[in-house]
């Protein structure tokens, strides 16, 4: 092999990426967060066995999915956030990523003292392969309510946390630029298309997601689909790879949709969990695809019209 030709296989070999999917079965209440990180490090484990570089975790990957209860005790509530990460419990699978030199995305419940106040976040961070903090992320589009409604499935994430206030931000993951969402941002195309103009290349998601909801049981048959269709459309439109890690199985009584996946630019499902439970899911990103799919269509600095597009940053809603 000529010097040349050594030189264009190590590029070549920075064109993948090898992505992870850790999705987890039901974390139940009961359940210690011990016994919980043991099974993260487990799948953790599994993933670089498959030589995987980058795994992603659900959301709230550490407790139960609590927003489904009306909870007021706040003791009992903060039972499920974190004051540190990585916190004593939470340590092991830093530890692990460094011994294994495996990067993740880890969802959880985040209480921060910002402005002089206590702040509870629904976040995600970025950890690199040396086991240390790479980027934080906390979710936007908080779902559900502060109070319970007759007629629908509780979801009161909006009393248990607070909007994210860190934007869209995309972080570097040696040479691949990483952007990260939580379970609600997968719905609106906003998310994928901040992260996009970001510079991100590829997306980690961790979801929870309910089965069924009372509010519609006539869409149950299509929950699936809608966990699928946007992601798909994301990646596509956006030209980006997407991994996304659910929670599924039956969760303190509740149903959680699982279908955990990987996405390519073209909008195919590359990778998919088949099972409810914790399952590791990899697949080798070829990161050129995402230029094979912008020449296609989507060269946006050519062909988007962004003065234009001024009503998607000023208003929330159709106005008649
Ligand atoms: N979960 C839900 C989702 O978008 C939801 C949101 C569930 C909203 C039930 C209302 C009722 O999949 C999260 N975690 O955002």
């Amino acid at each position: 092999m000529t010097s040349q030709q050594v030189h264009q296989r190590k590029n070549s070999m920075t064109r993948y990426l090898t992505l992870a999917v850790c999705q987890t079965g039901p974390v139940q209440r009961t359940a210690s967060r011990v016994e919980t990180v043991g099974r993260l490090v487990h799948l953790l484990e599994r993933a670089a066995a498959a030589g995987a570089e980058l795994a992603v975790f659900p959301e709230m990957a550490l407790t139960t999915f609590f927003p489904r209860w009306d909870l007021d005790d706040d003791s009992e509530i903060e039972a499920f956030y974190e004051q540190a990460m990585p916190g004593p419990t939470t340590r092991p699978l830093f530890d692990a990523a460094r011994r294994l030199s495996i990067g993740f995305a880890l969802g959880y419940s985040e209480i921060s003292f910002e402005e002089g106040r206590k702040r509870r976040f629904n976040t995600m961070d970025l950890v690199g392969p040396d086991g240390g903090l790479v980027g934080r992320y906390r979710k936007m589009h908080i779902p559900g309510g502060e109070t319970p409604r007759n007629g629908t499935t509780t979801h009161l994430e909006r009393r248990y946390f607070e909007p994210g206030n860190l934007g869209f931000p995309v972080f570097p993951f040696g040479s691949v630029r990483v952007g990260l969402a939580l379970c609600n941002d997968r719905r609106w195309p906003e998310t994928y298309r901040m992260l996009c103009l970001n510079g991100a290349q590829v997306v980690l998601l961790g979801y929870n997601t309910p089965a069924a909801l009372k509010e519609a049981p006539s869409l149950d048959h299509l929950r699936m689909f809608h966990n699928h269709l946007p992601m798909q459309a994301g990646a596509y439109q956006n030209t980006i790879w997407i991994a996304a890690a659910a929670k599924a199985g039956v969760e303190d009584g509740q149903a959680m949709l699982g279908g955990s996946c990987i996405i390519a630019p073209t909008g195919e499902i590359a990778a998919l969990a088949i099972s409810v439970d914790d399952e590791v899911v990899v697949h080798r990103a070829d990161l050129d695809l995402i230029t094979t799919c912008q020449r296609v269509n989507f060269d946006f600095a050519q062909y988007r019209r962004p003065a234009e597009y001024r009503l998607i940053a000023e208003q929330a809603g159709p106005v008649f």
